[in-house]
Formats: structure tokens, sequence, C-alpha cells
């Protein structure tokens, strides 16, 4: 084996594995602290899981939404102002906030994806420390 061909094989190598280590290692650290993990799904195959996330007043919370499946899907929390848009198939939302004051608080998905939309909800209980 010659040099070039081990400089071309370590090149292929960093090409195809550095990404998917990149990858991995940023979701890692994007994803590290997470108070709550939602993941969604239309209501007939499973709704938000869970549907009652309970969240401490007055700390920085990081809740991440994940679309676990094939259609569109939308996340708010309207009584705190807080909606992550539209969540892609696949994709996931993070959010980060501060809740000022104990109290329950009903999310939604926010796009129509299913006949069952509307029932596709849930509740953040603020609860005191
Ligand atoms: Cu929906």
């Amino acid at each position: 084996m010659n040099k070039q061909t081990i400089i071309s094989g370590i090149l292929l190598l960093a090409c195809t594995v550095g990404p998917i280590i990149a990858t991995l290692a940023y979701e890692s650290h994007r994803t590290k602290d997470l108070t709550a993990d939602i993941i969604a799904r239309v209501p007939e195959n499973g709704n938000f899981s869970p549907r009652l996330v309970k969240i401490p007043v007055g700390e920085k919370v990081k809740i991440r939404v994940r679309n676990a499946d094939t259609v569109m899907h939308g996340f708010a929390i309207p009584a705190l102002d807080i909606d992550a848009g539209e969540i892609k198939a696949g994709h996931n939302a993070i959010l980060e906030f501060t809740p000022q004051e104990v109290g329950t608080y009903d999310f939604y998905c926010t796009t129509w994806c299913s006949e069952f939309h509307l029932q596709m909800r849930g509740i953040i209980e603020v609860t005191a420390q």
C-alpha cells in the first residue's frame, strides 16, 4: 500500500464517520439537561407522551418536543406565550423558558394532523418548589 492510498483511506474515513460523530455530539449537547421530553404522535397513534408534565416554578426549564410521526405537528402553550411552531416529521423542537407562576397550563398541537387533531393536547403543571 503506498502513501497516497493510505491518505485517501484516512480522508474517506474522516468524511464518512466524521459527520456522524459530529451530529451525535451536537444532539447530545443540545439535549443535555432536559427537564422533559415529549413525544408527539397523532392521537390515534399515541398522542403527546407524556400528556402531563410537571415543572418547577421559577427555574429555567428545557423541554424537547420530538415529532416521532410521519406528519407535521405543532406545539404551543398559549397561556405561557410559548409556540414552537411547526415541527416536521422526524424533527424536534427545544423550548427553554422560566415559568413564573404556579398553575396548570394546557398545551396543544397547532398543526392539523389528523381527524382527531383537536384531541392532541396535554397539561403543563407548574409546581411550587
Ligand atoms: Cu395536530
